[in-house]
């Protein structure tokens, strides 16, 4: 029996095999895949994504000759050090819920694309990154964080990099055609990542005193969210010096003017070397950050500032010029540029393809989108409407964000609301159930949440880190 299907089975393969080899010798040749990652990138930080004060022609190009998510979306993370969980999803295209135990088996970014016979490179930031990922890329790069933070040119040590691998790569490939296989890049840039130095070219493009504040800029946030007195909320003096947020947006916006210019390099490179056409790029960031909005500073938070990502592709396949205001999620990219890429995208992902989305044939992909920090913040979006949930101190906050983009107006305490934050509840407790999350909504003994400025001023010192310690592993909430 077992011989005679073995007979069958190679009978039916050899009869198979001319198909099969005419199919491959049709294919098309894969594109290469450009991935620009940037770290703690508010999404409205491209002058093309509808901010006139900020200067990035290079990213703007991109956006004119590319696809853009208008509403998309890093979910939060399990840790103050976001920029971990946020590249940790981004990867393994599952949920933050799911990063932390990931069996060594499970599928992730630079697998999927060394297993299709790319080229895999990575040159990124060293701190809080997702270390075990990325030593799957062929090429793994780390930079100096601080260097590159300080030195005036963030970008450019990658970029440098970039450019000398597509320069020998194309002499390469002149000697041998044969030998040819796409590239696909993850450049995960430490910028602009705080501290934040740019060379006076670029500082003096920006005037401090027509920096405006954020237009929900606060002194203080009105109540404890759970993670007030972080490091990263003490980048500025409570309540929040007006001139000394307008200077940090300044060097931010610089940062990001600089940046860009580095990243014109590359793509100009692209365009030498012949690959422009036949390079899938991706775009995006771990997540925002607040610099001022809502009396925050860091990133520790959901509210748009810091949990908006700015996501555009362009390349083969992707129309050019279009957005499209579905709502995705940072998970989402590695699946999407899988199908763009003609990869087989594995089972078991919580991230989904966008690729419907960018073809026309799909208005949306996910129905609402569920955001969560730590054991302190929850979080629904569903159409316009956002509820915000504090578990530890049983507050809520309900927003439009059609006829309220900044966050500014909590409807919570509006009777007429009543029936939709029920239904948002439900629809968080649905949202927990389906990534995993366990934390209890509701606080049976609710911690004060009140803050006045004594409770900054009283404040604790930040734990310093004793120099040569082992840096403790994040710990779960
Ligand atoms: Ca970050």
């Amino acid at each position: 029996m077992h011989h005679r299907t073995c007979v069958f089975s190679l009978a039916i393969g050899l009869m198979l095999l001319p198909a099969l080899a005419a199919r491959v010798a049709a294919a098309p040749a894969r594109p290469n895949i450009l991935f620009l990652f940037t770290d703690d990138q508010q999404e409205h930080t491209l002058r093309a994504l509808g901010n006139p004060l900020i200067q990035t022609p290079n990213l703007d190009k991109l956006v004119q000759q590319g696809f853009v998510f208008q509403n998309a979306y890093c979910m939060g993370g399990y840790s103050p050090a976001v920029c971990l969980p946020a590249r940790q999803m981004t990867l393994s295209g599952r949920a933050w819920f799911a990063v932390r135990n990931l069996p060594p088996d499970a599928p992730n970014f630079p697998k999927s694309m060394n297993h299709a016979g790319y080229v895999t490179y990575h040159y990124g930031k060293r701190g809080n990154t997702a270390v075990d990922i990325q030593a799957q890329f062929q090429h793994n790069q780390y930079l100096n964080d601080l260097e590159d933070r300080t030195c005036g040119y963030p970008g450019r040590t990658i970029a440098n990099d970039v450019i000398q691998f597509l320069t020998e790569r194309q002499k390469a490939q002149a000697s041998e055609p044969a030998g040819a296989r796409p590239f696909c890049m993850y450049l995960a840039f430490a910028n602009p990542h705080d501290p934040r130095v740019a060379a006076p070219e670029f500082l003096n493009r920006y005037a401090v005193d027509q920096i405006p504040l954020p237009p929900n800029f606060r002194p203080f946030h009105p109540f404890d969210n759970g993670e007030l007195l972080v490091r990263d909320e003490r980048l500025a003096a409570w309540p929040r010096p007006e001139a000394n947020i307008r200077s940090q947006i300044r060097d931010y916006y610089a940062v990001i003017t600089a940046l860009d210019e580095q990243i014109g390099r590359i793509v100009q490179c692209l365009h030498e070397v012949g690959e422009y056409d036949n390079t899938l790029i991706a775009f995006s960031t771990d997540q925002g950050i607040a610099l001022g909005s809502h009396g925050l500073m860091g990133k520790q938070n959901l509210y748009e500032p810091s949990m908006g990502i700015p996501l555009v592709f362009s390349g083969p396949g992707v129309p050019r010029g279009k957005s499209s205001q579905a709502l995705a999620y940072i998970f989402d990219i590695y699946p999407t540029l899988c199908e763009l890429a003609g990869v087989p995208i594995p089972a078991a992902l919580d991230g989904k393809s966008l690729a419907p989305i960018i073809r026309g044939q799909a208005d949306q992909v996910w129905d609402s989108i569920f955001l969560a920090y730590r054991d302190v913040q929850r979080a629904v979006r569903q159409g316009p409407w956002k509820l915000i949930r504090y578990p530890q101190i049983n507050r809520v906050q309900l927003f439009n964000l059609q006829s309220d983009p900044h966050e500014t107006r909590d409807l919570s305490a509006d009777p007429a609301q009543a029936d939709r934050i029920r239904q948002m509840t439900t629809l968080m407790e649905q949202q927990q159930q389906r990534f995993g999350d366990t934390l209890p909504l509701v606080a049976a003994e609710p911690k004060p949440g009140d803050v006045d400025l004594a409770y900054y001023q009283n404040a604790p010192p930040p734990a310093t880190k004793k120099p040569g310690a082992k840096r403790p592993r994040a710990k779960s909430p």
